[in-house]
């Protein structure tokens, strides 16, 4: 016993160094294009066998295989088994956004077992809709009190990341936060333009820490409800994509305003990541907007620009599986690459979007992941024309697959969602 403890205090003791040998070993971070090393993509239409996907009914099976490899190496297995969702409006105000919108909160219970959760969702719905209404969803970082200054809008009680410039300073929600985010959650400018906006706190889903994946929706499931390896199974990022079909299975069945056939998937760098997972694991969500979502969002991993997976594992080791560490530093191993995830969403629209200086993002990489991804929206039939260059600073592309490079910092801001409401605008049906 006190051998153990011996042995345990000096492992701590010695911690620090093994974690600074580990980062020594990494590369410097690469800022320049002309540090890019030579890569080869893994080709979305060819089987892991050799056989080539030449028809669109071929695609199933590969769309299959890539979702598999994407779960085992980095993302992580959700448990394979059903949770009941129920929903408790607890507040409705007509008279939102000076009379324009319908402010609902909705208290979305998930229950497994004799286990539930509670998501706070806050919903905005345009009255002036005489239909029901598409309607983006998407995940914020700090509370939905942060999303708009309506006073109305109720605190979180879970935990929270500290941060300086929201005001939380003890894990806590607190009115000081409030609408401190509202510039990433243009609400008037989006129920002007006829759809509903629907935002959850990704901390109700799943805390933003390292917990050995034990809190959030995670402790919904038991060991038996796993069919996954343990380090095969899902990280906070998949978590939060779980999250957010279940806040679609709640618009589905009980909120009529909006229809649950234009529901488009929406987040902001880590939480592009987990929008982009979800477009790909659920075929309900129409479309999938990811906004400066970089590494292991649709950025291509053999790049090694900016931020690296190996980045990603070390300072938020709960987001991918386990099975993901061990491509540390070792990306042209991965049996797959990001054009790869966002091949997953096609035939369906998809926009990528980047800002000029968030070079920790690779806004290269997130646009050629795009490029070549496109393919396979092609051989599914939608007619797609990308340039084979990206567009200068300022410039876009519309189309089934969407694309800008706006100037500017690491952020969503109401000039990316011009860009994002004329290409929903563009969806069948719309
Ligand atoms: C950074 C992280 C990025 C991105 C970003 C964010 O610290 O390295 O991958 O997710 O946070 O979510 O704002």
């Amino acid at each position: 016993m006190r051998r153990r403890h011996t042995f345990q205090r000096i492992l701590l003791l010695l911690l620090p160094f093994i974690a600074t040998a580990q980062l020594q070993k990494m590369e410097p971070t690469r800022h320049e294009e002309s540090q890019v090393p030579a890569y080869t993509l893994p080709d979305p239409l060819v089987m892991e066998d050799g056989t080539p996907v030449a028809e669109a009914g071929q695609w199933s099976a590969r769309r299959a295989e890539l979702l598999e490899i994407l779960s085992a190496r980095q993302y992580g297995f959700a448990p394979p088994v059903p949770v009941s969702v129920k929903g408790k409006v607890v507040s409705e105000d007509s008279d939102a956004l000076d009379g324009a919108a319908t402010m609902k909160q909705v208290e979305v219970v998930l229950t497994h077992g004799d286990k539930s959760r509670t998501l706070g969702l806050l919903l905005f719905l345009p009255n002036a809709a005489a239909q029901p209404v598409p309607a983006f969803v998407g995940l914020n970082f700090f509370g939905n009190h942060t999303s708009h200054a309506d006073p109305r809008i109720r605190l979180h009680g879970n935990w929270s990341p500290n941060n300086e410039a929201l005001r939380v300073t003890d894990n806590r929600a607190t009115e000081d936060s409030r609408g401190l985010r509202a510039h990433r959650w243009p609400a008037e400018e989006i129920i002007a333009r006829g759809y509903a906006l629907a935002t959850v706190y990704a901390g109700d889903v799943d805390p933003d820490h390292e917990d050995g994946c034990k809190d959030g929706v995670h402790g919904l499931f038991g060991e038996t409800d796993h069919t996954a390896p343990p380090e095969e199974r899902w990280g906070t990022i998949a978590a939060w994509s779980w999250g957010l079909s279940r806040i679609l299975d709640y618009m589905e069945e009980s909120e009529p305003a909006v229809d649950g056939a234009r529901v488009i998937a929406l987040g902001h760098s880590r939480m592009g990541k987990a929008a982009l997972w979800a477009g790909a694991t659920d075929t309900r969500f129409a479309a999938t907007i990811s906004n400066n979502s970089g590494c292991v969002g649709a950025a291509l991993h053999r790049r090694r620009f900016g931020e690296r997976l190996v980045d990603i594992n070390t300072n938020f080791p709960h987001w991918l599986n386990d099975r993901s560490k061990s491509f540390n530093e070792r990306e042209s191993d991965l049996p797959f690459d990001q054009h790869q995830l966002l091949a997953l969403i096609a035939p369906r629209p998809l926009y990528v979007a980047s800002a000029a200086e968030d070079l920790w993002a690779d806004p290269k990489g997130e646009f050629l992941a795009l490029l070549h991804a496109e393919p396979v929206w092609q051989l599914l039939g939608i007619r797609s024309d990308l340039p084979r260059e990206m567009p200068d600073v300022g410039g876009s592309l519309t189309g089934p697959l969407g694309y800008h490079i706006r100037p500017g910092k690491h952020d969503l801001l109401s000039e990316d969602w011009v860009r994002f409401l004329d290409f929903t605008d563009r969806m069948a049906g719309s």
